[in-house]
């Protein structure tokens, strides 16, 4: 890691008068003067420790600061002296021939500085956590190269049986009634879909638009590819079998601790014994680690949109069999493109709102409360006769699920889908 510093300060400005450092009076003037102090620091000498003490101090005073009150307040400065504070962090870690558990330590820095800082210095964070991930894949095939080749066998079995543990198969797959089934199109024209199903607003899934998509060929996502690419950064997760239940909750997590805990199940069980739920289900992995936005693509079908290509929502949902999402409906059009594995899908149509029993919260007003594959029939009578379309979405098939279409998804295996929110 001995370069390491001097890859990170060949991004930073070359000196103290060309870093930029700006705050509106929002930001109290012993704090700007903490900030001034850890700039100067970068670019004179003094010891790793006081570098390191400064910056933690601008990271927990800024902290305190969003964590006050709710997030929707929560000023715009606050989150700027927070990515700063990460920024000077990161740099008092990496500065004299860090070890790896430092580099880690600063990925997951520049990470809480991406999801709860505001972009500083041209997104600068991002850059660095580029640098810092190459740093740590070139000492992870170092020490690859450097084993012996029955080592790697036996490592290669064992991925192997990891990947086979990990398709865990739900005993509940819903054989899919032949009246109800969403139709399937094999790559239609623009017209043709334009005219079948966007203006009309009728569900369809389109086969064979997501063949070339690298993650489905090229370097298909495997618990592999996904621990390589980004194993080592932190996500926020969300933890309970749905987002309705009292004990759900999220929490922060990397991607291998994600996968090791909640996909391939090692060393947990929930309360009631049984299988853990946690869900990675959030639009910034995909600006976070830009490998993985490089192995999928925007559907041409977007086109047919009115608004930019940039308005576009792209989430990613990967979890264990078995997470739910339950009833809602969302105010976009949407692809919901399957990439591993395969989830048991409901759509019921905006017109039959009043038979769904949305929640009466403003929060929760797009959710219904119906367990759909159980549900009460005393409490929602009504719920019975609303007419549903559903199928099984396999790998490579895009759903499109038109504006405001209550839908409910399970899954069925260990699986990661894309979704595109769009208008
Ligand atoms: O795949 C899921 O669990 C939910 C997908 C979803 O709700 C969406 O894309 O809007």
């Amino acid at each position: 890691m001995a370069l390491l510093w001097s890859r990170i300060s060949s991004i930073l400005p070359p000196n103290e008068e060309q870093f930029p450092l700006q705050f509106s009076d929002k930001v109290e003037s012993s704090v700007v003067e903490m900030l001034k102090r850890s700039r100067r620091q970068l670019y004179c000498d003094t010891t790793s420790t006081s570098r390191m003490l400064n910056a933690q101090i601008v990271v927990d005073i800024s902290w305190e600061r969003l964590n006050t009150g709710t997030w929707r307040d929560v000023d715009k400065e606050w989150r700027r002296v927070y990515a700063y504070g990460c920024l000077f962090k990161v740099a008092a870690l990496c500065r004299e021939n860090p070890s790896e558990d430092e580099v880690l330590q600063a990925v997951r820095t520049c990470d809480m500085g991406l999801l709860m800082g505001a972009a500083i210095m041209d997104n600068i964070l991002q850059v660095l956590v580029r640098i810092l991930q190459s740093e740590l894949r070139k000492t992870a095939k170092d020490e690859d190269e450097s084993e012996h080749v029955e080592i790697k066998m036996s490592v290669k079995m064992k991925r192997h049986t990891f990947l086979k543990r990990a398709k865990i198969v739900s005993p509940h797959v819903p054989s899919i009634k032949e009246d109800l089934a969403i139709p399937r199109m094999k790559c239609p024209s623009l017209e043709s879909f334009n005219t079948n199903h966007l203006i009309p607003l009728k569900p369809v899934i389109l086969e064979g638009i997501v063949d070339h998509w690298p993650a489905l060929n090229k370097h298909p996502w495997s618990i592999d590819y996904l621990r390589s690419v980004a194993g080592c950064r932190t996500v926020p997760v969300e933890v309970g079998s749905r987002y309705t239940d009292v004990d759900w909750s999220q929490t922060l997590l990397t991607v291998n601790q994600f996968i090791d805990r909640y996909i391939l199940n090692k060393d947990q069980t929930s309360q009631d014994g049984g299988k853990p739920l946690g869900y990675l289900a959030q639009h910034q992995l995909f600006d976070q680690v830009p490998e993985l936005k490089e192995d999928i693509r925007i559907p041409d079908y977007c086109c047919l949109c009115e608004g930019d290509e940039d308005d576009i929502t792209v989430n990613a949902w990967f979890g264990p069999a078995g997470t739910v999402s339950p009833l809602h409906q969302d105010p976009q059009q949407n692809f919901l493109a399957q990439v591993v594995g395969s989830k048991y899908i409901r759509l019921y149509s905006p017109e039959d709102t009043d038979k769904l029993y949305p929640h009466q919260s403003q929060l929760l007003h797009n959710t219904s409360q119906v367990e759909v594959e159980n549900p009460d029939v005393e409490r929602f009578p009504e719920f019975a006769k609303a007419p549903y379309l559903e199928c099984v979405l396999q790998p490579g098939d895009v759903l499109f699920i038109p504006v405001k279409h209550w839908h409910y998804v399970r899954s069925l295996e260990v699986s990661f889908s894309v979704s595109f929110w769009w208008s």
